[in-house]
């Protein structure tokens, strides 16, 4: 089938958005190593490295079974020489001597250590390690300079790290639900994100917020997020205007990131948890993305946030390749007719890049 077929039939589709990736599939050990060596490319500043290893995991995550021979993968899309020598040493024994090397060495351990922390991203990271900071008591017995961001990621940096699981997700989804009908009855709340593709945990909870008459969602994100901090819901938050203009047409593909153009909000929020065994106290801090699409963006803004990230930017490379098409979270583009392409669902979306739909639950790519 287009979706991928037997391992090593050859039929497997060259491009993420056009295959089915379901949340779990049968070669974990595999794809968990080849993603240890993307995240450390990864820190090193090696984003073509990075990525081949992401696009090699994405490949294996797509096989209908559990591979049990390199041959098997035969002239598979995307798997290059050093993935294959890893998948051959995890295959024959177990482990691959790179990948354990990479998960014990110090480098590796304090950057995904700092990288943890909300607010810091791999360039602050490599510096302080750098700098010889290698624990987050370092960086506080130094007085490291940090972004109000940064010291909410550190204050709150166990809650953080701990897994959001779907309950707590929808309890929140509630929470902002009850908000917005306050300011604007009729206005929807969507959960996106990891969850919507059926994750039964995640790092964050993503909502999209929109009204169904266009131009009413204008300036509600201000107010909601007012409200609950005034309820005392809110344990940080750092919100954006809406900077996105149609007239400014379409960013040319691989330009600046126009996925953080929408209203949004970056926030932790305080949610009351009941029986945590051993907890001294009953909350626990949760990281949530707010984001607020007008109506007629809606279905591209949930694209957008639905993931995977690997998925999204396997479609946009998808629509800028093989249609000369722009994709982002806010609009569709297609450069040879010079006009935007309107779509009223995700569904539409996937119709005029010429490819089948796939579901949420199958962009776990
Ligand atoms: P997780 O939270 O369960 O760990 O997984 P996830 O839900 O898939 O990851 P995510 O980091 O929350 O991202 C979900 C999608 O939302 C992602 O495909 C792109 C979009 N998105 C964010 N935050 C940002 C951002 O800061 N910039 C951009 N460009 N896109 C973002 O969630
Ligand atoms: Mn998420
Ligand atoms: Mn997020």
């Amino acid at each position: 089938s287009w979706a991928g077929g037997e391992p090593g039939n050859g039929q497997m589709a060259p491009y993420a958005c056009q295959r089915r990736t379901p949340l779990l599939h049968s070669n974990q050990p595999l794809t968990e190593a080849l993603e240890t060596l993307a995240e450390e490319a990864g820190f090193s500043g090696s984003e073509g490295r990075s990525l081949a290893f992401t696009r090699a995991a994405s490949v294996l995550k797509a096989l209908p079974g559990q591979l049990s021979a390199l041959e098997e993968l035969g002239p598979l899309p995307g798997i290059g020489e050093h993935s294959r020598r890893v998948i051959q040493d995890v295959l024959e024994d177990g482990v691959s001597v790179e990948v354990e090397r990479v998960k014990l060495s110090e480098r590796y351990r304090t950057m995904k250590l700092f990288t943890k922390i909300f607010g810091v991203g791999v360039r602050t990271a490599s510096r302080w390690y750098q700098e010889g900071i290698r624990t987050l008591v370092d960086l506080q017995e130094r007085n490291t300079k940090l972004t109000r961001q940064q010291q909410a990621g550190l204050q709150h940096y166990e809650d953080l790290n701990t897994p959001v699981e779907r309950g707590e997700a929808e309890s929140i989804g509630r929470m902002v639900q009850e908000a917005v009908q306050r300011f604007l009855p009729g206005a929807s709340v969507t959960l996106a994100g990891g969850f919507r593709r059926g994750k039964p945990r995640g790092h964050d909870v993503d909502l999209l917020l929109t009204h169904p008459e266009a131009g009413r969602e204008a300036g509600l994100l201000s107010r909601v997020v007012s409200w609950l901090d005034s309820q005392g819901l809110i344990l940080y938050q750092h919100s954006q205007e809406n900077s996105f203009a149609l007239h400014e047409g379409p960013e040319p593909p691989g330009g600046r990131d126009v996925l953080d153009r929408f209203e949004r909000c970056f926030s932790i929020f305080r949610l009351e948890v009941q029986g945590r065994p051993g907890a001294a106290r009953g909350w626990k801090a949760v990281r949530v993305d707010l984001v607020v699409a007008p109506v007629g963006q809606f279905p591209f803004a949930l694209l957008g946030w639905t993931g995977s990230r690997h998925f999204e930017r396997e479609l946009r490379r998808f629509a800028g390749h093989e249609r000369k098409m722009v994709l982002n979270s806010h609009t569709l583009y297609d450069t040879r007719l010079n006009l935007f392409l309107p779509a009223a669902s995700e569904e539409e979306i996937f119709q005029h890049l010429g490819l089948e739909y796939v579901p949420p639950t199958q962009r776990n790519a």
